[in-house]
């Protein structure tokens, strides 16, 4: 009760909310192509909360609503500074909650945002993970094709994890399906792992999506995806999220 009332207050006050950009690597030109933004809460007693302490809490309370609408916003906002700056090939990618996807408005928010900061459409990615998409199949299909109609790009988070059908692949039109960490993890000494990634990024290859993997953490890891056939990466391996600063200082003076 104590957080949902600091979460409240936090919300109305706003300014204890960080974005952290991880960035995403193509490993063929040895590039960023993009970055991840992942919220953290500067709590003002219990210090850096990651989103496991709080996301949750926010979607039982109905609260996810605004907080999905300030990282939007504030991804945005940063992202087309970026983009002024000569960054224009990158794009930022913003985590969408389930609770996010039922909400009516989400469309008219995602073109309200696009339209006040000025960033061109394609250069911001939704991350949807995969059981909002069975759960409420029609309605999730309808609003990923109105984003996909405003120019965004759409990707599946945490792919191969969820307890969905590989049939929705053919009719929703996403652009990248992101490989879960848990199958990269051991990528190198599971069997099953190893076939597992190789099947994703084949079906990826066959419908012509993108494919990245995230949380790759060595060396051995990314000659494995490179060897392949998935050149696109995120993981600690490159990059943990960084603030924009440091993001600032590491990379865009190579890029
Ligand atoms: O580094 P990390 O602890 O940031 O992220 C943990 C989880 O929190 C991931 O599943 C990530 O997708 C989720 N997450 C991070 N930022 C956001 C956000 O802004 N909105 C939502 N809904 N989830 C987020
Ligand atoms: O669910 P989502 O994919 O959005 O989660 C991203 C989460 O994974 C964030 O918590 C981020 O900090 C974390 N992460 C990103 N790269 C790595 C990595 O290489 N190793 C580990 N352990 N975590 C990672
Ligand atoms: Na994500
Ligand atoms: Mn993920």
């Amino acid at each position: 009760i104590r957080l949902e009332n600091d979460l409240y207050k936090a919300l109305d006050q706003g300014n204890e909310f960080t974005l952290y950009y991880q960035p995403k690597f193509d490993v063929r030109s040895n590039t960023i192509i993009g970055v991840e933004a992942l919220i953290r809460w500067q709590h003002p007693s219990l210090g850096l909360l990651p989103p496991k302490d709080f996301i949750p809490l926010a979607e039982e309370t109905g609260l996810i609503s605004k907080l999905g609408e300030w990282v939007l916003e504030e991804s945005c906002r940063q992202m087309k500074e970026w983009y002024v700056d000569g960054l224009t090939n990158l794009s930022v990618s913003a985590n969408l909650s389930p609770q996010q996807f039922k909400q009516n408005d989400l469309i008219s928010i995602v073109k309200r945002i696009l339209d006040e900061t000025g960033l061109p459409p394609q250069n911001l990615e939704l991350e949807l993970t995969e059981n909002l998409i069975i759960h409420n199949t029609e309605k999730t299909l309808s609003m990923i094709q109105a984003l996909k109609k405003l120019g965004v790009k759409i990707s599946i988070d945490d792919f191969g994890t969820g307890f969905s059908s590989l049939g929705y692949l053919k009719d929703f039109p996403v652009d990248t399906l992101k490989i879960d960490k848990t199958f990269i993890d051991d990528i190198t000494i599971n069997d099953n792992n190893a076939a597992i990634t190789n099947t994703i990024i084949t079906l990826a290859r066959s419908l012509q999506l993108n494919v990245i993997a995230e949380g790759v953490e060595t060396k051995e890891q990314v000659d494995f995806l490179e060897h392949n056939g998935c050149y696109l990466i995120q993981g600690f391996y490159f990059s943990r999220p960084v603030l924009p600063d440091q993001f600032v200082e590491k990379y865009t003076k190579i890029s």
